[in-house]
């Protein structure tokens, strides 16, 4: 049976891009689904290498009147050559992050002799399978990550008695990278590390066997199951990132685990993730799709670079972004890094930390709009942690109040510049990008508790810019020195450059957090003069510019880029994730924003996972719905890889966040106080329905489309309030309670409003 929310594979994994993740947020495995030997490859959130350091540079502030007296007066290089100095962090890199380490079953099972292979990731209950059949028996291996038990399980079974026989060992980077690996009488293995560094974190992980007949046996390095009915492995790992006991947690855990057994833990696993996975439901198409179900999924994803139309396919690519938020970000883990929690590498590309001038928010795009806010949460998390380090980075460095994060940060929420590298260093955005993930988790949820909160952290972000900006000889509050992430451009002269001031990102960033600061001061009715404070300044940010090919400009002068196709999409942020530039709303904008977008293609753009997804949602917001949908189809056909990861290149986990909110943004927007139901509903999903997504202003729904247009949509709110929905045809459109009671709605220009009671669903049927 192949259902449709299934990835398979008639193969194993020949190598870690085509092996299949589960996660429990904390705990992650790559599963490689071999027959002679196994692996898997382990992660556990914490494990980074080093303890908090204080990388505040203490020379910035000294000079930092030296770097704007050269910028101001145009003295470029000059100036970058001293910020390379003053305004890094010292020393330059923050922490990074390290993989658990290997688990590896051999089992013997040579693949001459293997038939009937499958290898499944379940997405509707989390768990991941291999079958297949040797020499007349038929093997199979259940996989899952247990959040509320904190273990990854592994069930090793066959259709004959006695069957199970294999040998495991637990390698970290051939052995070099651990302190300590010995194994216990009744099936333990126990190993232990130190991640290195000061004040480094120390890790211990626990795997522990159980098996129905047959015997187990500890022997040097090695556990060793033979002619058992069944084995169940149990993964536990915890560090001192956490626990003060590691090894105490470790044994508890696999000790309950064991007691509970592995039915009960697949039972309790399986009732926690679908509590959030179930949440969204997503067809397109009318079914057309399952031929092509019945197909692998690389084989799938090979037909689709050729050209074929698998609607079935991006429906699955959706609920597989939702997988992996759930897999790599549950309350209490460490928010999704770049990699997720995924990663193999002792020294991984860009650290596998947090970029905060795109990656790590991109992420979390997805979070409210498919209905995993809880998933939210580890993010805010990261976010107080960087609060008084961003505290001590503003007055140590800048001589700012407020809080200040550069362009990543790490486990320890280290907010100092990372690299010696202009294009991207001197960037003072990161943490009021990272509030603004607050104003949308209240925008979403209406929790005023969590606004209450929120706001303080939102607050002392902007207190930051208010001492950081400058001011212009024509009265603009600017940045200062700033850069474009991480564009260059050039001047008339031919000198490239990139510090700056008041890229536009910069204003649009600024822009939307006072006016986050400014709503929400109103809605908790405090701070009426720090209020005032802001919409003054905020009156006095440069505005957003047409350049000369009438493209929104990306700095505040209308330079030449050097890259054109650059990946990063910096000026847009008021398009998408913002939302001050809209097509009803700003039209001139909108078509500025269109030509910087089809200029960036026209020159190569789109050419990271990342920054494809990113244009997906761009043109969304823009509602051309041939281009959201091309791009994404660019998205499947040239980033991704055979596991559906996306493909940076090489693996990262952004543009799978990033297209799964793409996809919600094609759906159904309410960034404008409206709720746009398939505002950029792409031709090729003719017919098809979703349910489950989720508005802001507190509401979810659910909608049907039949030959490209709404035929009816359900709305329910928690809340009671105004709903306004916006009429893009010249179709009326009736609301109904769900008890068939018609509901008066008002109808202004091109919306309806009508009100609606907490707990009440409202149908709204389109009539000609
Ligand atoms: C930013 C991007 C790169 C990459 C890195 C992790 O620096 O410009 O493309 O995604 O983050």
């Amino acid at each position: 049976m192949t259902d449709s929310l299934q990835l398979w594979y008639q193969r194993p994994a020949e190598n870690w891009e085509e092996a299949l993740p589960i996660g429990s947020g904390r705990l992650g495995g790559m599963i490689f689904g071999r027959t002679v030997e196994e692996r898997l490859q382990l992660n556990e959130d914490s494990i980074w290498s080093g303890g908090p350091m204080n990388r505040n540079n203490p020379d910035a502030l000294e000079y930092l009147a030296e770097v704007r007296r050269l910028l101001a007066d145009g003295r470029l290089s000059q100036a970058e050559r001293l910020a390379t100095m003053t305004l890094s962090g010292t020393p330059e890199c923050q922490r990074h992050y390290e993989p658990l380490g290997d688990l590896w079953i051999e089992i013997g099972h040579e693949e001459a002799e293997v038939s009937d292979y499958r290898r499944e990731l379940d997405l509707k209950n989390g768990t991941a399978t291999v079958s297949y059949q040797w020499r007349g028996e038929r093997h199979e291996r259940e996989h899952f990550a247990s959040y509320p038990d904190g273990v990854i399980a592994v069930r090793l079974s066959a259709d004959h008695s006695n069957a199970v026989s294999f040998r495991l060992r637990f390698t970290r980077g051939h052995q070099r990278f651990l302190d300590s690996l010995r194994t216990e009488p009744d099936g333990l293995l126990v190993m232990k590390a130190g991640l290195g560094g000061a004040d480094g974190i120390n890790v211990c992980s626990m795997i522990g066997v159980q098996t129905k007949g047959g015997r187990i046996r500890s022997i040097g390095e090695f556990l060793v199951v033979e002619d058992a009915d069944e084995a169940v492995i149990f993964i536990a790992a915890a560090t001192t990132y956490r626990h003060e006991n590691t090894e105490a947690v470790c044994r508890e855990t696999i000790r309950s685990a064991r007691t509970r057994g592995y039915a009960e833990l697949r039972e309790r696993h399986i009732a926690d993730y679908s509590s959030l996975f179930g949440r969204v439901e997503l067809r397109l198409g009318n079914g057309e799709g399952s031929a092509a179900a019945a197909l692998p999924t690389d084989e799938r994803l090979a037909a689709v670079r050729g050209g074929f139309e698998d609607k079935g396919l991006s429906a699955l690519y959706f609920q597989y972004g939702r997988y992996l938020l759930i897999a790599s970000s549950r309350p209490g883990s460490l928010p999704a890094n770049l990699q997720g929690i995924w990663n193999e590498h002792f020294t991984p590309p860009w650290d596998s930390k947090y970029t905060i001038n795109i990656n790590a928010q991109m992420n979390y795009w997805p979070a409210e709009s498919c209905n995993l806010s809880e998933c939210h949460e580890p993010l805010f998390d990261l976010l107080e942690r960087m609060r008084p380090n961003g505290r001590e980075t503003a007055r140590r460095m800048y001589g700012c109040r407020g809080f200040v994060a550069h362009h990543n940060t790490d486990l320890w929420g280290d907010t100092a510049p990372q690299d010696i590298y202009m294009p991207a260093t001197v960037w003072p955005m990161g943490a009021a990008w990272l509030c603004l993930h607050l104003w949308e988790h209240y925008a979403y949820t209406l929790d005023r508790s969590f606004l209450e909160k929120a706001y303080e952290t939102m607050k002392e972000s902007a207190d930051f810019f208010i001492d950081y900006m400058t001011e212009t000889a024509d009265g603009k509050l600017v940045t200062m020195p700033s850069v474009s992430p991480e564009n260059v451009y050039r001047l008339p002269n031919g000198e490239t450059g990139t510090l700056c001031i008041a890229p536009s990102m910069d204003s649009q960033i600024i822009d939307e957090l006072f006016g986050a600061c400014i709503e929400a001061s109103m809605l908790l009715g405090i701070d009426d003069d720090f209020r005032d404070l802001l919409a003054e300044a905020r009156s006095r940010l440069p505005e957003p510019k047409i350049g000369r090919y009438g493209q929104l400009q990306e700095w505040l002068e209308d330079y030449e880029e050097e890259e054109p196709g650059h990946r990063h999409i910096s000026h847009l942020f008021a398009l998408h994730p913002g939302s001050r530039i809209t097509p009803y709303g700003t039209p001139e904008l909108a078509t500025a924003a269109r030509i910087t977008l089809e200029r960036r293609l026209a020159s190569g753009g789109g050419h990271t996972g990342w920054s494809r997804a990113w244009i997906i949602n761009l043109w969304a917001r823009l509602r051309d719905s041939d281009e959201a949908y091309g791009n994404f189809m660019a998205l499947l056909r040239h980033s991704t890889l055979p596991n559906l990861l996306d493909n940076h290149p090489p693996f990262q986990i952004d543009g799978n966040f990033g297209g799964t909110a793409g996809i919600a943004e094609m759906l159904l927007q309410s960034h404008e106080g409206v709720i746009d139901l398939l505002p950029s509903l792409p031709k090729a999903w003719g017919d098809g329905s979703v349910k489950g997504l989720r508005a802001r202003g507190g509401f979810e729904v659910d909608m049907k489309w039949v030959e490209g247009k709404l035929s009816q949509a359900v709305i329910r709110s928690e809340h009671r309030g105004i709903c306004r929905i916006r009429k893009d045809d010249s179709r009326r459109l009736v609301v109904e309670t769900d008890a068939g009671t018609r509901v008066d709605a008002g109808t202004e220009g091109n919306e309806i409003t009508f009100k609606i009671s907490a707990g009440t669903a409202y149908k709204i049927t389109t009539h000609s």
